[in-house]
């Protein structure tokens, strides 16, 4: 048994440097993403400029990754997977970790502290509490409701970062800039309207609301790298190159982007020196890969996952399901993005289907597939609103949906098999309570599009509720491969 990955067992350099002892950044959500991203870009930007931009890492509520990491020294490390090859580096730039149930005051107070210069967030689309239907924040819904009844101790990460903003308006410690790094559309505005709707209604000092306009920002920005769960192979594997064992590395891809507004409020580490690009045209970047790559994402996993594929490389293999995702990025995508200047779609597109081809990494299709009653929202409504305002029917947005509903909600009888029962879907009850009773495949769909999951606009369109419905119908009955046949039929017609 090798010797667990320390300060002191590890020998080698890491990636970029060590941080120094003070803290500059907090980040919220301490999940495989923000370990080989931002914490990356974070480490080589102060190789390359210094700063004290260490980081106070928070987990939710799971303890898991934060003893292991305490238990490491904060040394953890990144396996880099391609068809080039296995490479693994060893990061050293969190300097605390904390989780946020447990030491709620002591996360708000870290928050307030002076040091802390930017809070970085990966809490996914599910942290940010927004109603599906309005868009706005869900102020009535159970936990934000809980959060506004008891302000001292919230559960959300609106909720503590509205508590922390407070005082540290109080504290007079100066300006934040809070950086959402989640797959959101507009991702900055998206957190400052949950954060100031929270704000709103909830008790503030007198000047608050004036210094939170002035004094703390949320820039856009659009994150990108290809990291699957952890799996016991990635344990080996990186025992296996390091000679010591780490309780939680990281596999990821090696492409990795990431673009943001150049709007800090007391000043960010040097990422550009890391590769950051630095761009007034984050949302058309952030539109290009929320759609282009996230969008196809979920559609790949719900055939590749209705088709047994285990795996986004397995699923993306296939043929109907390559022609599919190509006429979705085509004719439904593309054509929905006023694209960042000088941008190349197509070579960006040739670069996806080859990420999308990594058999090395084996990104779990159930993965990509979880959590869709949430990543729907970013990459359905409003590029299928598009065509239908132009008169057509988006095929395979429709296909996508029906994919969603087939493999975590699909009409009684219907198997869809082991790679969707994997697939986490939050909002299981609350879709089996909508159905009920629903006599036919039509209600089925229709109880799910008008039930609370989709914003009005989409669910009043009947041409697509009847166009999912169909699909459901030929994926319950004759299987996903005929559904996509369809698909693609009618959009060539
Ligand atoms: C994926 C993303 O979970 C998903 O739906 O599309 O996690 C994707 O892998 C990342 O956004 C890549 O940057």
């Amino acid at each position: 048994m090798a010797e667990r990955l320390s300060k002191a067992t590890f020998s080698g350099s890491v990636l970029g440097v060590s941080a120094p002892p003070n803290p500059g950044i907090l980040h919220l959500g301490i999940g495989n993403f923000h370990r080989a991203h931002a914490a990356v870009y974070t480490a080589k930007a102060m190789a390359a400029q210094g700063g004290d931009w260490g980081i106070v890492a928070v987990a939710n509520r799971s303890r898991r990754v934060v003893d292991a990491l305490a238990g490491q020294d904060y040394h953890y490390s990144i396996l880099e997977l391609s068809s080039a090859g296995e490479r693994v580096d060893v990061m050293d730039v969190h300097r605390k970790t904390l989780v946020a149930a447990e030491q709620t005051a002591e996360l708000m107070a870290q928050i307030a502290h002076p040091d802390i210069k930017i809070v970085t967030m990966t809490i996914s689309e599910n942290g940010y509490c927004r109603n599906a239907v309005t868009g706005d924040l869900d102020i009535d819904g159970d936990l934000i409701a809980a959060d506004l009844a008891n302000p001292d101790a919230p559960r959300t990460s609106i909720g503590q970062l509205g508590g922390a903003l407070i005082r540290r308006y109080q504290g007079d410690a100066g300006p934040l800039t809070i950086l959402s790094c989640d797959n959101l559309v507009s991702a900055g505005h998206t957190a400052h309207a949950m954060v100031s709707q929270y704000l709103q209604a909830t008790a503030t000092p007198e000047g608050f609301h004036e210094w939170f306009t002035a004094q703390v920002t949320f820039p856009n920005a659009m994150v990108d790298r290809i990291v699957p769960g952890m799996t016991d192979g990635t344990r080996s594997k990186v025992e296996q190159l390091l000679g010591l064992s780490d309780a939680v590395p990281v596999p990821a891809e090696r492409f990795s982007m990431w673009v943001i507004e150049d709007r800090f409020a007391a000043g960010r580490p040097a990422w550009e020196e890391a590769g950051a690009i630095f761009s007034d045209e984050v949302e058309a970047y952030e539109l290009v890969k929320l759609r282009l790559l996230n969008g196809s994402h979920s559609l790949i996993s719900y055939l590749g996952g209705l088709d047994g594929r285990e795996t986004i490389p397995a699923s993306f293999e296939q043929d109907f399901v390559r022609e599919c995702v190509t006429e979705l990025l085509n004719t439904e995508y593309l054509p929905s993005i006023a694209l960042p200047s000088g941008f190349d779609p197509q070579a960006y597109i040739a670069q996806l289907f080859d990420r999308w081809s990594n058999h090395a990494l084996g990104d779990a299709t159930a993965r990509v597939g979880s959590d869709g009653s949430l990543k729907l929202l970013q990459r359905v409504p409003d590029p299928a609103l598009r065509m239908l305002d132009l008169g057509e029917v988006p095929q395979q947005l429709a296909l996508m949906v029906a994919g969603w509903i087939a493999c975590v909600c699909p009409p009684d009888g219907f198997d869809p098999g082991p790679v969707a029962a994997a697939m986490i879907e939050p909002a299981k009850d609350r879709l089996a309570a909508a159905v009920a009773g629903a006599g036919s495949t039509r209600a089925h769909v229709e109880a799910i599009v008008r039930g609370g999951f989709f914003p009005e606009a989409l669910a009043e369109r009947d041409e697509f509720t009847e166009r999912v419905a169909d699909f459901v119908r030929i994926i319950t009955t004759s299987g996903v491969r005929d559904a996509a046949r369809a698909a693609l039929d009618a959009a060539r017609a």
